[in-house]
């Protein structure tokens, strides 16, 4: 049997090149050596306030993206996380056995929260409980995801240990597949920040649907630094940020990379890579138009219905164990 693989991304804003780099490219990679489930995770949206006309349009939009990106609904389960309402109800179990403690040291919860947890919604805090919750409930071995999931994803693998040793042996304990080169893109605009779809600079993120003016417009203000050399140096995040977006673009190793720049200045750095964004994003934008919203519902409903009958296996398990038993079964 094949191993398992679970990642998600939330329908919020507009998806960027870090998402793409850090988590779709990689979803794509690993469906064919992987039984894939890939969630659009509406249930953690809701954790900060969304406008529900905006949500529901950008729900099948995410779909039309991760089809587009390349995920395939014949080798993989696609569906809508409220879908299955399993994930809320081990997300309730889950919290009952994980510590404040462990929550309050969350990074994105002091981030999003903006450092007032007196104002911030109790769902913000509890965010990492729900994602344990989807990636358990599918007996998940490895979690895709860039570099900011990290933390959330240890937290899962505690969880999971934690009920495996007080109720026996009920979860997979799962590890993180975060990729080697693009697992934290950083903001064109601020380089100490990571690319966000909430970033309040329009110029710091290259959204997947820009169009070819606003992406070379967006690169040629990018923040560089006092240097010349183009070359990969973590001690440098704005032309190592820029270099290794060129590098994922066009697919060639480091060395190419810094070879083709050498005696180059910034100026045409900017516009070569802008250039391989541009490519590398046409044909995507491309497929973008294929689906319909009928076909999208289609697979969905197909993804909810599978992920369905694995989720509610795993949860009923849970549930047995845990000596909770209802009237009705
Ligand atoms: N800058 C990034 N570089 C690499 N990977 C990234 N991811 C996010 N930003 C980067 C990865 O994308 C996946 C889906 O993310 P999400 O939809 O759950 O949202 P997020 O992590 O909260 O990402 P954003 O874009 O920064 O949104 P906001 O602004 O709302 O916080 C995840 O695997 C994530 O690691």
């Amino acid at each position: 049997m094949k191993k398992r693989i679970f990642s998600g991304a939330q329908p919020t804003g507009n998806l960027h090149l870090g998402n793409y780099l850090g988590a779709l490219k990689n979803w794509v990679a690993l469906q064919d050596e992987y039984e894939s489930f890939f969630c659009i995770v509406n249930l953690h949206a809701v954790t900060l306030p969304q406008d529900p006309q905006v949500l529901r349009q950008k729900t099948l939009d995410l779909a039309r993206i991760y089809l587009a990106s390349g995920i395939d609904p014949e080798k993989s389960t696609v569906f809508i996380q409220s879908d299955v309402s399993e994930h809320a109800e081990l997300a309730w179990i889950l919290s009952c056995t994980t510590r404040m403690g462990e929550l309050e040291r969350m990074t994105q919860f002091k981030d999003k929260g903006k450092g007032n947890a007196e104002r911030a919604g109790v769902g913000l805090f509890t965010y990492p409980v729900l994602m344990a919750a989807d990636i358990l409930l599918y007996q998940t071995h490895l979690v895709p995801v860039g570099q900011d999931q990290k933390q959330h994803l240890e937290l899962s693998r505690d969880l999971a240990e934690r009920f495996n040793r007080d109720f026996g042996e009920t979860f997979v304990v799962p590890e993180p597949f975060i990729p080697p080169v693009g697992a934290r893109i950083q903001s064109l605009a601020d380089p100490a920040k990571k690319m966000s779809k909430s970033d309040e600079n329009a110029n710091g993120a290259i959204f997947l649907m820009d169009d070819a003016d606003t992406i070379v417009k967006k690169l040629k203000k990018a923040v560089t630094d006092s240097g010349t050399e183009i070359k990969f140096d973590e001690t440098r995040p704005a032309i190592n940020n820029l270099l290794t977006i060129y590098q994922l673009m066009t697919g060639k190793t480091a060395a190419e990379c810094e070879a083709n720049f050498v005696g180059k200045g910034y100026g045409h750095f900017k516009t070569e890579t802008a250039e391989a964004v541009v490519e590398f994003l046409k044909p995507f934008q491309e497929r973008v138009k294929n689906y319909t919203d009928e076909d999208l519902k289609a697979i969905l409903r197909t993804g909810a219905e599978k992920a369905k009958t694995i989720a509610r296996e795993t949860l009923t398990d849970v549930y047995g164990k845990m000596g909770i038993v209802g009237a009705l079964n």
